[in-house]
């Protein structure tokens, strides 16, 4: 039996988060990407989200890449490949290089609907067994300490499990110095998203008398070599986000031991088979694994709570309920936190409708092409 994908609708969507959220690499407040619909011939909706931003200061993804790759490539490889199980999908975007946010889309958008037409949740599809994931949260840089430890102490107030802070040469270690003297048992963690070198050993050294849960990302975003000398220097854990592309990845950095932690992104991998690899690879070596997030809207969302229901899936992620993000999500009912934790929802595919209404009010282009 095969996916029948008759068409694949592309909405570029604009919405805009509640606060400006800053990381080492700069300040994003207004989001566009991309809503996939995959249409099969008894009108089922598979969706998916591209997570890349307008400027590749992350990933070398765009929205732009995104929609060139998508639309002059991966739609090409859809028509020529029946597909039986959203499996393949992987194999069959292989003979284009990378780009993996591009094919995440896509191939969400698929498992989506095969879960739809198998009448069963995509948690369950994945192979997925927890009925509910624990949430941290992940503040940004803050203007000020203060604003900092207000932050920290609302999200402690609304039950996280644990607390990401983002760090960057300079304002690093007295910062986190202040949180933890506030916050003596809290799980508190960093993210540098690749602001620092082999020459700050030393700032870096600092940080493993502050009880880190983990840093993240420290070193370059293509790098598992230098993080692997710095693992070896640190007594923190090193996770790692940006270094870790594919299973492939994931197999050299657990062999070099750079990292002991993987934070996984469905976009970054190139999608939910890859992550799942990832998954199952951490789980035959022991290794922590925990699913991170890219600011997303309620599709992306969606997709990141399915996959969090895998078992090696011990950590709390970056999936955070709608409203810390959004005035108004384009899912119905919207994600929500209760305590730290989200109920992973036991309707077919992604679990959540579509909320049409805020879908269009939010859509600045669609496309539909013929698979
Ligand atoms: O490095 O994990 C990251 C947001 C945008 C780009 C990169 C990252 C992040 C986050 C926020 O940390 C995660 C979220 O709340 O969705
Ligand atoms: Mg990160």
């Amino acid at each position: 039996m095969t996916i029948p994908v008759k068409h694949i609708k592309l909405r570029r969507l604009k919405m805009t988060l509640n606060n400006p959220f800053s990381t080492s690499f700069g300040t994003m407040q207004d989001k566009t990407f991309f809503i996939i619909e995959a249409i099969d011939d008894d009108g089922n909706r598979g969706f998916g989200e591209s997570v890349a931003f307008p400027i590749p200061w992350y990933t070398e993804e765009t929205v732009e890449t995104n929609y060139h790759i998508m639309t002059d490539f991966l739609m090409k490889l859809l028509r020529e490949n029946d597909i039986h199980h959203p499996e393949e999908v992987r194999n069959i975007f292989q003979p284009i290089k990378r780009n993996y946010m591009a094919k995440a889309a896509l191939e969400g958008a698929i498992w989506d609907l095969y879960a739809k037409r198998k009448n069963m949740t995509l948690s369950e599809a994945l192979g997925g067994t927890r009925k509910q994931i624990d949430v941290g949260i992940s503040i940004g840089i803050q203007p000020t300490v203060g604003d900092l430890l207000q932050k920290i102490n609302h999200s402690i107030s609304e039950g996280y499990k644990r607390i990401k802070i983002k760090i960057k040469p300079g304002l690093d270690y007295d910062i986190l110095r202040k949180v933890r003297h506030h916050f003596p048992d809290t799980p508190i963690m960093a993210d540098a998203n690749s602001a620092y070198t082999l020459q700050d050993i030393d700032q870096l050294k600092k940080l493993d008398e502050l009880d880190l849960m983990m840093i993240e990302q420290p070193l370059a975003h293509d790098d598992i070599v230098d993080h692997a000398k710095l693992q070896a220097a640190i007594r923190t854990p090193i996770c790692l986000d940006e270094s870790i592309q594919s299973a492939e990845d994931a197999r050299k950095a657990i062999e070099l031991k750079s990292c002991q932690i993987i934070n996984v992104k469905i976009g970054r991998v190139g999608g939910l088979t890859e992550a799942k690899l990832i998954h199952d690879l951490c789980r035959e070596n022991n290794v922590d694994i925990w699913c991170g997030g890219m600011l997303e809207a309620g599709v992306g969302r969606a997709h990141n709570i399915a996959l969090t229901t895998l078992p090696q899936f011990t950590m709390p992620g970056d999936t955070a309920g709608s409203a810390l993000y959004w005035k108004k999500d384009i899912i119905k009912p919207e994600v929500t936190v209760d305590d730290g934790v989200i109920k992973v929802p036991d309707k077919p595919g992604i679990g959540y409708e579509i909320n049409d209404e805020a879908l269009e009010a939010f859509t600045i282009h669609e496309a539909v092409f013929d698979i």
